[in-house]
């Protein structure tokens, strides 16, 4: 009765069994691009840098007047996001800048005035589409450029610890409904003229004093429109509405460490990391992760049954800088050989105990099972294994690994040197 009483709830009328089938590519598929670019890659010190830096409209102007992405190609990006083994990609067609990267007929603050005079979220669509990946839209509630959004804590004019007074004649002429009308408008635009969306990643809601969170968004009704538009999307849970009651999709845990995703394990959820920090370009950012830390957040990522979508910060002439297309073509290297532990898995089954120093994924359709090998040693313990498994391969190569029983532990002989790559998969084929 009392999950009746939740599918009822549910904003589709849609039961927990159909929310399974309408997600399964998306669980299957585990790996995501995260594509942030607009303005900010001008200044190139952080998306944030309208807020940090407290700019104006007509001091931000400038990077709107020198737009244009005049190396902008999709179609490498596109390829780029394929052979890393990425799944679908999510492109900011508008972050809290203000500035679309699409041809809206709501707004003049959009790339086709600019020199690039382009739809971008046209062709990445197109770009991304002919390369078998889908394709997703991040849109920023939050919009720090539009006249009729409410000057609050967040925002570049904002007064710290300032009186309600204060906002209130900040905010004498900003009318909110106007810009809910706006988000609306833009939302239906994006899901109805660019074919088959099929995530949108909203962003974000930070209810309480000087705050803004659902009711800001009339986020119960701009669900049932987004759902309307588009049945099939997935949406993210960040209009501040709770995650099934309302009808959000998936959890965000946001650049979070791999530990910290156990507490995720058995729902469905999606984290967001970066190479380095930053979402859009920073030209001067040097704490990029390396190739071993980005595959341990991917593995970590499905290790706990969920998926990981990492972020590329494009330049202001269109590309993805030497660093992020040197950790893609890494990341690529690794999947070309280990994929099958990463698409169609999840956590492994509660009765195997995951190895010292490896991390454990699971296919349960093949019933697979895949110990990753985050620190090599030939002599591998697989505690209380012993009858569970009947074969043993290097994922990469099907190498055969041979393996011996030491009481109820697998001892795996593994090759004296490391294969040559990052973190070894071995393949476990169970009784
Ligand atoms: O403020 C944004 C931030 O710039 C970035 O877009 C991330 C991506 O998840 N979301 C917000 C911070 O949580």
């Amino acid at each position: 009765i009392a999950l009746q009483a939740q599918e009822k709830k549910m904003i589709g009328q849609e039961t927990p069994a159909q929310k399974e089938k309408r997600m399964a590519w998306w669980t299957h598929d585990r790996f995501g691009m995260f594509i942030h670019w607009g303005l900010y890659a001008l200044p190139a010190r952080h998306e944030w840098v309208k807020h940090n830096e407290r700019l104006t409209n007509e001091q931000y102007q400038t990077y709107f007047d020198l737009f244009n992405p005049n190396q902008f190609d999709p179609k490498s990006w596109a390829k780029q996001a394929k052979a890393a083994g990425m799944k679908y990609a999510v492109l900011t067609t508008k972050h809290h800048e203000g500035f679309c990267l699409f041809d809206s007929r709501y707004t003049d603050y959009k790339a086709t005035n600019t020199k690039a005079h382009r739809d971008l979220v046209r062709e990445f669509v197109n770009a991304f589409r002919a390369e078998g990946i889908k394709v997703g839209f991040y849109y920023s509630l939050i919009d720090w450029h539009h006249p009729d959004f409410t000057i609050d804590g967040m925002h570049p004019q904002r007064v710290e610890n300032g009186a309600d007074s204060t906002y209130a004649r900040l905010n004498k002429g900003r009318d909110m409904n106007k810009y809910r009308q706006y988000l609306r408008n833009q939302i239906s635009e994006l899901l109805t003229q660019y074919g088959k969306i099929d995530i949108l990643w909203l962003d974000f809601s930070y209810p309480g004093k000087n705050g803004k969170g659902k009711d800001d968004w009339d986020a119960v009704n701009l669900l049932k429109m987004i759902r309307k538009l588009q049945p099939g999307i997935i949406v993210d849970n960040r209009l501040n509405l709770e995650e099934y009651e309302d009808g959000a999709d998936f959890l965000t845990p946001e650049q979070v460490k791999v530990e910290e995703l156990a507490q995720y394990r058995g729902k469905t959820w999606e984290t967001c990391q970066t190479f380095s920090g930053s979402w859009g370009y920073y030209r001067d950012e040097n704490s990029w992760k390396s190739t071993h830390q980005l595959l341990e957040l991917l593995i970590g990522s499905v290790s706990k049954g969920g998926n990981l979508i990492l972020n590329v910060g494009p330049t202001a002439r269109g590309l993805f800088d030497y660093r992020a297309q040197s950790a893609l073509g890494n990341i690529g290297d690794w999947m070309k050989g280990n994929s099958e532990s990463i698409y169609g898995c999840t956590y492994a089954p509660e009765s195997f105990e995951v190895p010292k120093n490896t991390m454990l994924t699971y296919n349960p359709t093949t019933q697979r099972l895949y110990v990753h090998l985050l620190e090599y040693n030939n002599r591998l313990q697989l505690p209380q294994y012993k009858g569970k498994i009947k074969y043993a391969q290097l994922l990469h190569d099907n190498s055969e690994v041979k393996f011996t029983t030491d009481g109820n532990n697998i001892i795996l002989n593994l090759p004296e040197k490391q294969p040559d790559m990052e973190i070894p998969v071995v393949e476990l084929v169970l009784n």
